[in-house]
C-alpha cells in the first residue's frame, strides 16, 4: 500500500482580503488537510490579518505570521514571506511542502489528496501541481510544457525543495520557474497534472506598475494582464511565455524561460516586439 505523504502549506499574502477567505475555505474543506498551514501576511493593511486570525482561532493547524509593513510589492517580497513561513514548519515531520497563493481556491475537496497520491506513486516527483483557471482564460496545453508547474499552487517533495535551496528572491518574478527548472536540472521529475484544476482570481497586482507594464513570465499563454497598448492584440498569438522589462535585463533568468515566442515590450509607447525562439 502506498503511504500518502504529510504536507505543509505556506501562503504569502499581501493585501488579499478580497480573496483569502475563499482560499481558506477551500483548504478547510479538503479531505486531506495539511499538517500545518502558515499564512504570512506580508505587511497587509486591508484586513487580511483579521480574516486569517478568525480561522486560525478555529483551526489549530492554521497559523498567522505577520511581516512588517513595506511600500513595494514584488516577488522577492513573496519569497521573503514564504521563507518566514518556512522557519515555522521546518522542524515538523512533513514530506511535501507547498506554496499556495492567497488568491487561489479549489472547487474540489480532493485536490490535495490527488496531489499527495501523485507524490506517493512516484518517488522521483520533485515538483507537482495542476493548471489554474481564471474567469476569462483557460489553459491550452498545445502551448504549455506539462513539466512546468505554476507557482500559484506549487508543491515540492521536501528533499527536492531543500536540494534546490528553496525559492530565490527575484524581484522581477519567475520565482516559480527558477524553482522547477533547478529541480529538473538536479534530476527531479516536475509535472503539472491536468486531471484537476485550481481557480485563481483575476487581479491586477501593482508590482509592475512603476514600469508601466504588467506581464507575466509564466506557463499560462492565455494570461495577459497589462496596461501597455497593443498587448491584447499580441496576446492572440498565445505566446507561451512573456518577459517583462525586468527579466529582460537579466539574461540569465531570461534564458531559463521555456517559450515559443518572446515578447519585448517597450515603455512609453514603443511598439511591442515579437521574437520567435
Ligand atoms: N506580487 C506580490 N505578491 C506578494 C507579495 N508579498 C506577498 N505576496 C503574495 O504572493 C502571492 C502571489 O502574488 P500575486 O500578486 O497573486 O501574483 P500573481 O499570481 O503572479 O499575479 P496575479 O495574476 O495578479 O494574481 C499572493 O498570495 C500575494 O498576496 C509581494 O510583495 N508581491
Ligand atoms: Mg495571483
Amino acid at each position: 500500500m502506498l503511504i500518502r505523504p504529510a504536507y505543509v502549506l505556506i501562503s504569502p499574502a499581501r493585501n488579499e482580503a478580497n480573496f483569502i477567505e475563499l482560499t481558506i475555505k477551500s483548504v478547510v474543506a479538503q479531505t486531506v488537510r495539511p499538517l500545518k498551514w502558515i499564512i504570512v501576511s506580508d505587511g497587509s493593511t486591508d484586513g487580511t490579518d483579521e480574516i486569517v486570525r478568525q480561522y486560525a482561532n478555529e483551526h489549530s493547524w492554521i497559523e498567522l505570521v505577520r511581516m512588517p509593513e513595506r511600500r513595494e510589492r514584488h516577488f522577492a517580497g513573496k519569497v521573503h514571506a514564504f521563507n518566514a513561513g518556512y522557519t515555522r514548519v521546518k522542524d515538523l515531520a512533513f514530506e511535501v511542502i507547498g506554496n499556495l497563493d492567497a488568491d487561489v481556491s479549489f472547487d474540489d475537496k480532493d485536490y490535495f489528496l490527488f496531489l499527495m497520491n501523485k507524490f506517493a506513486e512516484d518517488p522521483r516527483l520533485g515538483v507537482g501541481g495542476t493548471p489554474y483557471q481564471q474567469e476569462n482564460s483557460t489553459y491550452d496545453y498545445r502551448f504549455v510544457n506539462i513539466e512546468d508547474v505554476s507557482g500559484a499552487c506549487q508543491l515540492f517533495r521536501r528533499e527536492c525543495f531543500e536540494e534546490i535551496g528553496g525559492y530565490l528572491p527575484l524581484k522581477g518574478g519567475g520565482v516559480d520557474h527558477v524553482a522547477f527548472l533547478t529541480a529538473r536540472m538536479k534530476g527531479w521529475q516536475t509535472r503539472t497534472f491536468i486531471d484537476k484544476v485550481s481557480n485563481e482570481q483575476e487581479t491586477f497586482s501593482d508590482w509592475g506598475a512603476d514600469a508601466g507594464l504588467r506581464l507575466s513570465v509564466g506557463t499560462s499563454p492565455a494570461r495577459r494582464k497589462t496596461n501597455v497598448p497593443g498587448i491584447d492584440r499580441l496576446s492572440q498569438t498565445r505566446a507561451d511565455a512573456a518577459i517583462d522589462e525586468t527579466s529582460y535585463r537579466q539574461p540569465d533568468l531570461f534564458s531559463f524561460a521555456h517559450c515559443n515566442v518572446l515578447l519585448k515590450v517597450g515603455i512609453g509607447g514603443t511598439p511591442p516586439l515579437l521574437f520567435r525562439c
